[in-house]
């Protein structure tokens, strides 16, 4: 039986271009859904941009187009990001498009003739800039936001969801989930936030009209977050159960960062309960980027376009320092000191090295051919099985969302191998020993191999070039155990090597 995988983005604003965090959130769903389609599942990867609400309206006024050129334009630029950092979605989705619009007044409706959505008046405090409500109690001293931002008072119709009715259900719901959010911080925080007493949620607005009509009462446009939020299942195809995607529902992961997990573990879930939906499995709230130690803002001018760092780093060792330098969870500092040391340390002379001493001995001693190997010693066994054994460590951690600590992993197994280089000294065989020079080198293959397959997730051009550097068929190149025991043919011709990782900068 085929299993499903479906991991999301957020849907990024389109007023804001790409930037460190877009790319961060997404290339980490992108390892995600790489690794559950190479280890045999169904993936659904959805990722996609959030067009509707005041702050977009705003922006587009600000640029002389109306709402829908300036969305339509900003949003190629996320979509664009597909290219350029790899990315492998199945789907992108635009809350501007009909299929959305339908399912979102769907749910609406949904709600409504189920009591959960009541018409009263606001009366309080939003932020434009974060699209959100807050209560009096939770402004700062200065009269801002939580986050900083400016808020407005607005006395306005509305219609509510009753957000209160879901309290306790939400709170046996974490109970019972205790995998739902991710990490522990974040699960702290939502069990505080809940406990602390849930408010009915104003879900429409009257004051601007670039949004969702609400159905049958057109003053109305949907609250942004409440239309933003129903993208993950427009893209399995609801209202339309029957439509072939909606096996993907629940999803089996919500990536987001850890600014708007309460959106994604409070307001979603009670959402879909109210509708008789069901819930999704997991939300993983990831931490936040600084630059240089500085918060990231645009008034600052110290944004970082994944763009430029991409054009002087490459892909493949931008991708795996996002992944290496923290723990998933924690905030990560982007210096370029550092990024330049993981890249040289551990790509360059780690990996990249490994590759480029053994396949050039290979071609310089073994007429560039697959070595034979002869009887294995326990030193060769004990470094092929910690390879062999790396795609079985690292489901778990994956199902944990522990990139680094699966990176880790990986280069443990670098770095044994790059020692056993070192204390077999295969170019001192090549002296005394043939046979043995040929059976070390066939180990290293094996190992380089394995790699290969593993890494490809992470960085899947460094994968995809290492396996074509050893001949690796494209049908062997995934985690059935079919392919990820296949050994290398000894005897195959190989090309000649060329280098995995450039070394960067003067570090
Ligand atoms: O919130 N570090 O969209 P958004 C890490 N449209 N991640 C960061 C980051 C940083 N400095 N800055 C941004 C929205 N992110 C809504 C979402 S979903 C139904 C609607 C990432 O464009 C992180 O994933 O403001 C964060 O949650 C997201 O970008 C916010 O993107």
């Amino acid at each position: 039986m085929v299993k499903n995988y479906f991991v999301t983005t957020p849907i990024y604003y389109v007023n804001d271009r790409p930037h460190i965090g877009h790319a961060y959130t997404s290339v980490a769903c992108d390892v995600l859904a790489r690794f559950m389609r190479l280890d045999g599942y169904q993936v659904k990867f959805l990722t996609g941009t959030d067009e509707h609400g005041q702050k977009v309206e705003k922006s587009a006024i600000a640029a002389g187009l109306s709402a829908g050129e300036f969305t339509t334009k900003l949003s190629q630029n996320f979509r664009d990001l597909t290219g350029s950092l790899a990315l492998s979605n199945d789907d992108f989705i635009r809350t501007t498009e009909p299929r959305h619009i339908k399912a979102a007044q769907a749910l609406w409706q949904r709600l409504l003739e189920r009591g959960e959505i009541y018409l009263g008046s606001y009366a309080g405090w939003y932020s434009v800039r974060d699209e959100s409500f807050y209560a009096e109690s939770e402004l700062r001293a200065d009269g801002k936001a939580p986050t900083g931002a400016d808020v407005e008072w607005l006395e306005e119709p509305s219609y509510f969801f009753r957000l209160s009715n879901w309290q306790d259900r939400l709170l046996e719901f974490y109970e019972s989930h205790p995998d739902f959010i991710a990490p522990r911080s974040g699960r702290n925080e939502i069990l505080a936030w809940v406990k602390s007493g849930l408010t009915d949620l104003s879900v429409s607005r009257t004051s601007f009209t670039w949004g969702i009509a609400v159905p049958n009462d057109p003053a109305h446009v949907v609250y942004v977050w409440f239309d933003a939020l129903i993208n993950y299942i427009t893209a399995c195809g609801f209202p339309d159960e029957q439509s072939p995607d909606w096996q993907f529902w629940p999803a089996d992961l919500h990536m987001v960062g850890k600014d708007i997990i309460r959106f994604h573990a409070v307001i979603w879930p009670a959402m879909l309960m109210a509708a008789g939906l069901p819930t999704p499995k997991r939300v993983f709230a990831h931490g936040w980027w600084t630059n240089e130690g500085q918060k990231i803002s645009k008034s600052l001018g110290n944004v970082i376009d994944p763009l430029v760092e991409i054009e002087s780093y490459g892909l493949d060792s931008f991708r795996y320092f996002l992944l290496r330098e923290v723990s998933f969870g924690n905030d990560a500092d982007y210096s370029k000191t550092q990024l330049e040391i993981r890249i040289n340390t551990d790509l360059a002379n780690g990996l990249g090295n490994l590759a480029q001493r053994v396949l050039s001995m290979i071609q310089k001693n073994c007429e560039g051919r697959v070595p034979v190997a002869g009887e294995l010693q326990p030193v060769d066994q004990e470094l092929l099985a910690a390879a062999a054994g790396l795609v079985e460590q690292l489901r778990p951690m994956m199902a944990e969302q522990a990139f680094q600590r699966a990176l880790e992993q990986v280069w443990l197994v670098v770095t044994a191998a790059n020692r056993y280089v070192d204390d077999m000294a295969p170019w001192s065989l090549r002296k005394t020993d043939l046979a043995r020079m040929a059976t070390v080198l066939f180990v290293l293959a094996e190992v380089l191999r394995y790699l290969g397959l593993v890494i490809q997730p992470f960085m899947p051009g460094a994968g995809a070039r290492l396996l074509d550097q050893l001949t690796v068929a494209n049908e062997g190149r995934d985690f059935s155990d079919e392919s990820w025991n296949r050994v290398l043919e000894s005897g195959r011709l190989l090309p000649a090597p060329v280098g995995l990782f450039p070394r960067v900068g003067g570090v």
